[in-house]
């Protein structure tokens, strides 16, 4: 367990945060490696709710020491306002958290940006957080990084450059008022003065852990088919939430990870744009919704629902390596009679041997469905697995056969206590 991933292994919010908060306790560090402020991941302790968007789940253990790795881009004013809501619920942030100086920094023009594209024809559904904006700029060499805020003269240098070129963009071909240089100069001047007490060499940080023999959580955000290479491109975000991604979103080396744990959602969720063969629509979307309370954590939009696809989760432990995962929502399903699982798909009649992520074919299949008994009977309080219905053991068996993984844990409700491990 030294070193373990954690992966959405689906298109997200599968409920990684309560997983990760669960698992936490038998680890020292938690480490968060790609994405931004667009994760949102929930964790109910007691009678509190937390959205945890940019600061890993970990923190709500006080033991536990946080690491926003290399990988996150970070949108200082969304980091500040987490930071102050956690610390108004009582949760202790100073000489716990600690950022790495190499991650990359979410400027206004990034949000503007996001938001301006998502008006076009190429929508993405993004959660307008400034993603894919901020991580275009780290891979053209034009981004700005934490370490850039430690050098006032050089930081005003790179603000400048970067936006007379935004600028033009946002006037031309948007028709946009312009920033204001001198206002994202003193805001993130102010942020500096802020943040400065959390910043690190955060690969140095976890290394030395590693090598002491501290244990480290490593928290994916978003899920699988939302990577930027083996997603549903170009409905994906800009990161790579897959395993993989541990390795150079952090600077922990791929020799030293152990495992990697998926977690799985009993059913399918999307939000945003793009294909999504088991998805249902009306009063079956709906029902599932509702029941699974499927709205996003960080933009509240509705989440599209279907059913458990066994070919896709299949796809997912190939490349993420997961041998165990933790299945989560099974509660969800206790109101079905009967419960749909794709164990595959087709094109013109012909079953398909590995899984499709090229959008066209992708919106051309036919899933192929099994259908087993629902349990009908509410399972939010049982915590062994003997105690579980038949019908529901049958469900998982199933689904872990057809997706080739071992079960380590059953999720049946979103608190601490609505856990069964195994
Ligand atoms: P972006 O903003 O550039 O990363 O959007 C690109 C796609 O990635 C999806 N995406 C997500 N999907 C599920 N959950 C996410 N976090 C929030 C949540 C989402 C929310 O926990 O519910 O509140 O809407 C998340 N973040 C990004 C996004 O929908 C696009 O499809
Ligand atoms: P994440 O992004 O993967 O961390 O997931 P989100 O937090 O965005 O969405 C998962 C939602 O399901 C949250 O509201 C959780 O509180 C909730 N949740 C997690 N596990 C369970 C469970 O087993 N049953 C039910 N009913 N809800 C759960
Ligand atoms: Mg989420």
């Amino acid at each position: 367990m030294s070193v373990t991933v954690i992966v959405g292994s689906q298109w997200g919010d599968e409920g990684k945060g309560k997983i990760v908060d669960i698992l936490s306790e038998q680890f020292d560090i938690v480490a968060r490696y790609q994405g931004g402020a667009n994760a949102g991941h929930t964790v109910q302790v007691g009678e509190k709710q937390y959205i945890l968007h940019l600061i890993p789940s970990g923190i709500l253990r006080e033991n536990i020491i946080c690491v926003i790795g290399n990988g996150v881009v970070i949108d200082p004013k969304a980091l500040l306002e987490e930071i102050n809501l956690l610390e108004n619920m009582g949760i202790n942030i100073k000489g716990r958290l600690f950022i790495s100086h190499n991650a990359h920094l979410i400027m206004p023009y990034h949000k503007l940006l996001d938001s301006l594209s998502e008006s076009g024809s190429s929508k993405i559904g993004t959660t307008g957080r400034g993603i894919g904006p901020c991580y275009i700029d780290k891979y053209a060499r034009k981004g700005i990084k934490i370490v850039d805020l430690l050098d006032k003269k050089a930081l005003e240098e790179k603000i400048k450059l970067n936006l007379a070129e935004k600028n033009t963009i946002i006037r031309k071909i948007y028709n946009r008022e312009e920033l204001d240089v001198d206002e994202i100069i003193k805001e993130y001047t102010e942020f500096d003065r802020i943040i400065d007490q959390y910043i690190t060499d955060t690969s140095a940080l976890l290394n030395n852990a590693i090598n002491e023999g501290k244990s480290v959580l490593l928290e994916g955000a978003q899920g699988t088919l939302l990577d930027v290479d083996f997603g549903t491109y170009p409905y994906v975000t800009s990161s790579n939430p897959t395993s993989g991604g541990a390795a150079t979103g952090t600077g922990i080396p791929p020799t030293k990870i152990d495992s990697v744990i998926g977690i799985v959602k009993a059913y399918t969720t999307r939000v945003g744009l793009g294909p999504f063969p088991t998805e249902l629509d009306g009063t079956q979307a709906d029902e599932l919704r509702k029941a699974g309370v499927e709205f996003g954590a960080t933009t509240g939009r509705p989440r599209r629902c279907g059913w458990y696809d066994a070919f896709l989760v299949n796809y997912s432990r190939m490349i993420n390596g997961i041998e165990r995962a933790a299945i989560t929502k099974l509660d969800v399903l206790s109101y079905l009679d009967e419960i749909k699982v794709c164990v595959g798909y087709e094109i013109n009649g012909k079953k398909l041997k590995s899984y499709p992520t090229d959008v066209n074919r992708l919106e051309s299949v036919t899933p192929v469905y099994e259908t087993l008994k629902g349990w009908k009977k509410d399972i939010s309080k049982v915590r062994y697995y003997d105690d579980l219905p038949s019908e529901a053991k049958e469900y998982l068996t199933f689904i872990s056969q057809q997706s080739g993984f071992e079960i380590k844990m059953i999720s049946v409700g979103p608190a601490r206590s609505q856990t069964i491990e195994l």
